[in-house]
């Protein structure tokens, strides 16, 4: 697995290696003027933060400017809307197709007639469960990791007293809800800190604060710790907290995954009490490596971005420059 840098320190170095490579490839139409790149790509929808921030730096690096033709699509977070979406681009003879799936499963069908098509297939922040065979390679951050380092710091924190703590869970079937939960829960094995409930909240504000007012309602009190596995969903609670006359922060521990502007806003004062990144600008690396593969060059299967984690002072810190 190659590591990359998708922060602002490597942006420049990550268009030198566009701009060292755009002279061959799919780009360089023997003699003649230089041919579009037309890319299909299945977006989740736009459930978070994270997500605004995603589209906007694929939608930036797949730039007429950059030599490509962007057909976009979100699909609302419904597996049988990318599906079609994907069909579709395929109906289209689309020169590469670049998917972020909503969940893990259903790829194979759909990917093997891309493969007939020979239109090769990028995956972009989640991961699926199919043959590598079928896609050219994958451009996301280590959703087990992130887990791991949020457990880590409850289990630092907190594992020692005995601590109640709920799950905001994000989009049922997703990568990302599937691996953060699995690497949480390996931090804290062992701990004082038990379950009493774990839900999904689909990644977003509105489902994050009404599946909290239920825990509050059926937990009052009792609940000291709060795991939503995105920044919106810890937010949307924040509302349910308050109304119930708790404080977050204090009264209920909150940790989160995705380091979002509003996340670490709301770790800056105390809200929220520790965050771990999650680097959504993964659009320069994206369309890198698409160009890449058209110019049938070797790829990596696997970039994984370089993600850090934030407690209030490193939020206070990183708030001003903050990209998203
Ligand atoms: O954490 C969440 C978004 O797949 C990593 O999807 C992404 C997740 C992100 O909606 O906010």
């Amino acid at each position: 697995m190659k590591k990359f840098l998708a922060g602002i320190a490597v942006v420049g170095v990550l268009a030198l290696a566009l701009t060292g490579c755009s002279g061959g490839g799919a780009g360089g139409a023997a003699g003649g003027a230089k041919k579009i790149i037309t890319v299909g790509f299945a977006q989740t929808g736009s459930e978070s933060g994270w997500r605004a921030a995603n589209t906007l730096s694929m939608k930036s690096a797949f730039s007429t400017k950059n030599g490509f033709k962007l057909i976009f699509n979100a699909a609302d977070n419904k597996p049988e809307n990318q599906i079609a979406a994907v069909h579709s681009f395929i109906n289209q003879g689309v020169d590469a197709i670049v998917i972020a799936a909503v969940v893990t499963t259903g790829w194979d069908d759909v990917l093997k007639e891309a493969k007939a098509a020979k239109i090769p297939v990028i995956l972009e922040d989640r991961t699926i469960d199919a043959s590598p065979s079928l896609y050219a390679s994958w451009i996301g951050d280590d959703f087990t990791k992130e887990g791991v380092t949020a457990g880590a710091w409850a289990a630092k924190t907190l594992g020692a007293t005995a601590t109640n703590m709920v799950v905001l869970e994000g989009t049922t079937g997703s990568s990302p809800a599937i691996d953060r939960a699995k690497g949480f829960s390996s931090s804290i094995a062992g701990t004082k800190i038990t379950t009493l409930d774990s839900q999904t909240g689909n990644f977003t504000r509105a489902d994050g604060k009404t599946v909290m007012e239920g825990f509050l309602q059926k937990y009052g009190k009792k609940i000291n710790l709060l795991f939503a596995q995105n920044d919106d969903m810890g937010l949307g609670a924040l509302d349910a907290i308050k109304a119930a006359g708790e404080t977050p922060g204090t009264d209920i521990q909150i940790v989160s995954i995705d380091g979002t502007h509003d996340g670490l806003t709301a770790l800056s004062t105390g809200e929220f009490n520790y965050v771990v990144e999650c680097n959504p600008l993964l659009g320069d690396k994206v369309a890198s490596v698409v160009k890449d593969v058209l110019a049938g060059k070797a790829v990596d299967k696997a970039y994984t971005a370089v993600d850090g984690a934030f407690d209030k002072a490193a939020a206070i810190a990183a708030l001003p420059t903050r990209k998203y």
